[in-house]
Order: structure tokens, then sequence, then C-alpha cells
């Protein structure tokens, strides 16, 4: 059982404080859901060998009990095999399936997108020790070595073929309250996550104020506040 009803976070930060990572911010509200306090270290991507085990390269990555467990997902089963008793993160091996799928799909046709529009804002608010690393590695990685600051070049311009990407998700919240049925589970905290991610480095608005999705996005915010409401935070829309 967790000391003091708190599981430790390594929290992949920017320079301002705040949560980047899409898999830490799910990760934060899969603990929250569990009912556990979390004890977050801000750790920048320069800090990332040094944690837990020293084996880690990637975040989030959890201590619980003596126990480090890396990946958002991982972790997410874990939580939920561990601690059977409180609140579920997932209903059954279909939900969990249908949230890696949908990751993937976000991942390939909204995300994408968002971040060759993104990138400098966040190599702007990286921390001081990751912004050259950042810089190389997202330029090389994600942009073949294209200069970041073309990479965002007349990114206003693609406002509306991203806005439009979104539209199975619109359409798909026509026929259901959350991602997950009735109720918030993981499956919407993911979904959550990718506009929290957002939020945290975009500093270009691109969704419109009267977009339906604002109704779930709203409803999935307010759920749990501490977190998904954070002031620095930069708007949607
Ligand atoms: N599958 C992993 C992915 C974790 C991941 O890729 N984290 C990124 C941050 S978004 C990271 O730590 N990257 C380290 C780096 O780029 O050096 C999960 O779900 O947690």
């Amino acid at each position: 059982m967790a000391g003091n009803n708190t599981i430790k976070l390594y929290d992949l930060v920017l320079k301002n404080g705040l949560t980047l990572s899409p898999f830490v911010w799910r990760t934060k509200l899969a603990i929250m859901h569990k009912g556990f306090d979390i004890d977050a270290v801000p750790t920048p991507y320069a800090k990332i060998k040094t944690i837990a085990d020293g084996k880690q390269t990637r975040l989030p990555v959890i201590e619980d009990d003596g126990k480090v467990i890396p990946d958002s997902f991982d972790i997410a089963v874990y939580l939920d095999t561990t601690y059977p008793d409180r609140p579920k993160l997932f209903n059954s091996q279909g939900e969990r399936n249908y949230m890696r799928f949908l990751d993937q799909w976000m991942f390939a046709n909204v995300v994408r997108h968002l971040f060759g529009c993104f990138v400098l804002d966040q190599v702007e608010h990286s921390c001081p020790e990751d912004v050259d690393y950042i810089r190389e590695s997202r330029q090389n990685w994600f942009f073949q070595g294209r200069k970041l600051e073309y990479v965002v070049k007349d990114r206003e311009e693609r406002i509306p073929e991203i806005r439009k990407s979104l539209d199975p998700i619109r359409e798909h919240l026509k026929n259901t309250k959350w991602f997950a049925g009735d109720a918030p589970n993981q499956l919407d905290f993911m979904m959550l996550s990718h506009f929290l991610w957002a939020g945290s480095i975009g500093t270009m608005p691109f969704l419109a104020k009267t977009d339906p999705l604002w109704d779930w996005l709203n409803r999935a915010a307010d759920v749990y506040p501490d977190v998904s409401r954070d002031k620095r935070l930069h708007p949607l829309a």
C-alpha cells in the first residue's frame, strides 16, 4: 500500500514548472482517479537518467512501495491491478485496446500537426539545461533536419486543417457522454492529456470558442481541476 496514500511521480517539466508530456498528464489524472496524492518530482529531460534506479530514459516513471514503474500505460495497468478496490482506470481489456488505438490515432492525425506548430514554443518554454537537446533532437527526429523556425512558419494557416482533423472525435462524442461511456476513466484522461500538452506549450490557440468539443473538454477538465485547470496553461481558443 502506497505510504501516506502518496505515489511518487517523476514529472517532465518546463521552466515554469508546468507538466509538459501528455504521458505524464494522463498519469497524474490516473493517480488522482485512484484516490492517491501525488508526490511530484519536477524533472527536466537532462535529469531523467539520474532518477529512481538510474535506468530510466523516458517519463513518466512512478515509485510505489519501493517499485519503479515506467510507461503511462503500464502505470495505469499497475494501479488497477495493485489497487483493485479503488476506482477503476479501465473496465475491460477491450477498453485498454481501444485506448491504445485512440492514442495512436491522436498522434498520427492531430498531435503530429500540432507539434509542427508548437515545436518552437517547446524549445522556448524548456528548462535551460534542455534547450539545446530539445532543439536538436526534435529537429532531427521529427522534422528531417529542417530548422524549427521553418517548421512553424505560417502555422496560423494550418488552423483550419487542424480543426478538421478533430472531426471524427466531434462525431464520436455525439453518441457518448465520455469516451469511456457513462463516466470518465483513463480513456478520457488519455484524450484530455493531448489537449493539456497543447496548452502547456502552445502559444497559438487552435480551437474556435464555439467548437462543440468544448462540452466534453470542459467536463473532462473539471473532473480533476487541480491538475487540468492549471493557471499556467495557454488558452486553446
Ligand atoms: N510509451 C511511453 C512514452 C513516454 C515518452 O515518450 N515520454 C517522453 C516525453 S513525452 C520522454 O520522456 N522523452 C525523453 C526524450 O525525448 O529524451 C509512455 O506511455 O509513458
